[in-house]
């Protein structure tokens, strides 16, 4: 990207030195407050802003019609940055009428590398923003530039202080990452209680154990690790799982260090199965979403239901062909235009894919059927009243009325009879181009288009339609019937169609890929679902005559949208069925085998958690990791063998902060925890105007891949577990996305209920 500009007469009348503030932080920018009456240092904007000065603010009138954020700029250059020094920027600013503002410290040249960012809808109240940051690269000469164009109307745009500290004052409120990790919500007062400390020492080091009243309630000796290879870290491991009292406000200490306070308690999970649940209504697209129910900030009108300026998704085409022809090599087009309105958004994104749509609700409606044969029909999560949604109380449980949300869009997705590969499903809908965020889902102006069918969006929604048909049979047997029916028709196009696979491409069409040229698993995946839900022998042949029937299906690195068998595998196992004697006690023991394996694994991680894939961590980490925890879990449910019980309780402690970062991926939960993770409309930490990533929200989590710029710059050479920021630009490390929030919803709803 360039940035055309050029130096207008706003010279520098007033150079003065950068000052010291009280706290020993300095002022890169001479007059923060425009308080002089002359503009002071070397402001510059381009020739499309008529700017005007007095004391108080700099302002300025943007022209309208430019088209891209940097068509329109203000700007002030020569600012010197150190590298791994901390910085926070801060700005006061407003607009007349609304625009839009993009503050960034960047690279004056290409590649205009940007270190510290704030994006805003400016509107006339005057905002009040800062971030802070660490600057990646040294330089002379950095600037602080201000991107206001993209507007079609002319605005005004005033900026009523600027300020850029660095040092330590800055790196202060940054703040640093205690030394002893916890799990940073709840140890349960039976369970597993386990911390694990940073530190130089090879020796073992004396900790106590101190109630929120300071008093000292248990003491021992730390276990020295050496250095850890996921984390990079040395490491020692603190026990105190003989101490069972439950309580508040507890801290672990060790020499100078103190621990995050946490709880120990069997409570902490039923909410959090809540608030992961509560998450789906939120991303509901196609239906206002009420504030009553969403709660404070959450409510907004419905998306993509055909009002402009949304252009979807009452009545979507196809991909034209020449677009069709640069991703799928084919012309691939159709003449035909669907209903595709409803669903869930997949992620940050406005996208709404069905292999991940498929897995999500098969993973949501396996939260209701794990409570049904698992705990004693006692549950909450199979009653009416567990969530705020316009459903409940209509007499069907919640969890299947959100599931049903899904399921009605995964079927809307199939190819109508009469046309080419009737019966498919379309492998996704979404732009044809990304928009640019933060920003609403009735806001959205792109076209919406639909990407060719592919094998497998058909045998997810055929799955996930055949689970949903023995849940809702006993609730809403026209709706089980329906359901089945289109399991069954899908899962018949796939045999006729059994290699319509989804390519990568460029990454530029305005949605993720999901890419998956092996769709074996996904057969076996639906073929044991039609059995399980009908019980008949047809489907149990096709299930059997899988590779995956009795061969290796779980992985190190968990089971996915990609890699369905594993989860095709622990329904064999654990829901009731017609399955004989001996194939059950077999599927079983393969349950029972992967859960061991996964115990080794965690038995060697000083961080407790069992999740060490072969080659670096994968893109969405945690949810890899749940996975592997709910396999472990199924083995409890099939054995009650209270190890594997002990094992996932112990291994949440990851996720809830006993790991490198000491950071929790459950947005509101832990006392340091992700809130800034990507999203178009969560997207508070850019622009408060907007809804914050909701409480219950997973975070994707460490990936060693880097696939974004920000991970790039921020995180080059990371270990495994440290291989993650929480910053919105970060997509490949920090998104939010059904698939994750839906095992997030299993396990804790296993947790809440498990005894
Ligand atoms: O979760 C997906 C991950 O497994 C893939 O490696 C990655 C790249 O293709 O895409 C992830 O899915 C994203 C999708 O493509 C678009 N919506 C957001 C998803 C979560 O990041």
């Amino acid at each position: 990207m360039t940035h055309p500009r050029a130096m207008i007469g706003l010279l520098a009348l007033l150079a003065l030195p950068a000052l010291e503030t009280a706290a020993s932080a300095t002022e890169l920018l001479p007059d923060p407050a425009f308080a002089k009456s002359a503009l002071a240092g070397d402001w510059w904007a381009t020739p499309n802003i008529k700017v005007d000065y007095k004391a108080g603010a700099l302002c300025g009138v943007v022209e309208g019609g430019t088209k891209e954020p940097w068509d329109a700029l203000v700007g002030f250059n020569g600012l010197g940055l150190t590298r791994g020094e901390a910085y926070r920027l801060s700005i006061s600013a407003s607009g007349n009428p609304e625009g839009p503002m993009r503050a960034l410290v960047q690279k004056a040249s290409e590649p205009w590398t940007p270190e510290g960012e704030i994006s805003r809808r400016l509107s006339s109240d005057k905002q009040v923003l800062s971030e802070d940051f660490v600057a990646g690269e040294n330089q002379k000469a950095a600037q602080l530039v201000f991107q206001l164009g993209g507007s079609p109307a002319a605005w005004r745009f005033c900026l009523h202080s600027a300020s850029l500290l660095a040092g330590p004052a800055a790196a202060a409120e940054a703040g640093g990452v205690p030394a002893i990790r916890v799990n940073q919500t709840a140890y349960f007062p039976d369970g597993p209680k386990r911390a694990t400390l940073v530190h130089k020492a090879d020796a073992p080091l004396d900790w106590t154990l101190v109630s929120s009243t300071g008093e000292r309630v248990a003491a021992g000796q730390t276990r020295p690790h050496g250095l850890d290879p996921s984390s990079g870290l040395k490491v020692q491991s603190i026990d105190f799982s003989d101490f069972a009292q439950a309580g508040d406000g507890y801290r672990l200490l060790v020499g100078g260090e103190t621990s995050p306070p946490f709880s120990i308690s069997s409570d902490a999970y039923a909410p959090l199965r809540t608030d992961a649940l509560s998450y789906f209504y939120k991303v509901r697209s196609g239906i206002e979403i009420r504030e009553d129910l969403a709660g404070e900030g959450y409510g907004r009108p419905a998306g993509h239901l055909g009002v402009s300026p949304n252009r979807g998704d009452t009545s979507v085409g196809c991909l034209d062909a020449r677009t069709a022809r640069k991703i799928y090599s084919e012309a691939w087009s159709c003449g035909y235009r669907l209903d595709v309105a409803g669903g869930w958004y997949d992620a940050g994104d406005f996208g709404k894919y069905v292999v991940n749509g498929g897995i999500a609700t098969a993973q949501l409606l396996g939260v209701y059927e794990r409570a049904l044969n698992f705990s004693r029909r006692a549950s909450p999560a199979l009653t009416d009243s567990l969530l705020s949604i316009p459903e409940a109380g209509n007499g069907v449980p919640d969890i299947l009325d959100e599931a049903r949300w899904e399921l009605d869009f995964l079927m809307s997705m199939t190819v109508p009879e009469g046309e080419p590969l009737a019966g498919m499903a379309h492998h996704k809908v979404h732009g044809a181009s990304w928009p640019s965020g933060p920003l609403m889902p009735h806001r959205d102006d792109k076209a919406r288009v639909l990407h060719r069918p592919s094998t497998a969006a058909t045998l997810n929604l055929a799955a996930a339609a055949a689970q949903g048909a023995r849940l809702f049979a006993p609730i809403d047997a026209a709706y089980a019937d329906r359901l089945l029916a289109a399991a069954v028709r899908a899962y018949r196009a796939a045999e006729a169609n059994p290699a319509l696979f989804a390519p990568y491409s460029d990454g530029s069409h305005g949605g993720g890929d999901y890419q998956d040229d092996n769709v074996s698993d996904e057969f076996y995946w639906a073929a044991s679902e039609l059995f399980l839900t009908t019980g008949d022998e047809a489907w149990l042949k096709r299930a059997k005559a899988s590779p995956h029937w009795s061969g290796p299906v779980f992985h190190p690195d968990g089971f996915s949208w990609r890699s369905v068998a594993g989860l095709a595998r622990i329904h064999l196992a654990a829901v009731p069925s017609r399955l004989p004697e001996r194939d059950l006690t077999a599927v079983r023991a393969s349950v029972r085998d992967a859960a061991d394996a996964y115990l080794k694994v965690q038995a060697q991680e000083a961080f407790g958690f069992m999740y060490r894939p072969d080659a670096g961590f994968g893109w969405g980490s945690n949810q890899s990791l749940i996975q592997n925890m709910i396999v472990v879990a199924t083995a409890y449910d099939i054995t009650g063998d209270r190890r594997y019980l002990q094992a996932v309780r112990e291994s949440m402690d990851y996720i809830l902060g006993r790991n490198a970062l000491g950071n929790s991926y459950v947005t509101g939960y832990g006392t340091t925890y992700s809130k800034n993770q990507f999203s178009y409309m969560f997207s508070a930490s850019t622009d408060p105007s907007y809804p914050p990533v909701p409480k219950g929200a997973l975070a994707g989590g460490p990936n060693s891949g880097l696939a974004d710029d920000y991970a790039i710059r921020k995180l080059e050479g990371c270990a495994p577990q440290a291989c993650y920021v929480d910053d919105s630009r970060s997509f490949s490390t920090n998104e939010i996305a059904i698939n994750w929030n839906a095992p997030l919803a299993w396990i804790a709803s296993f947790l809440a209920d498990a005894r």
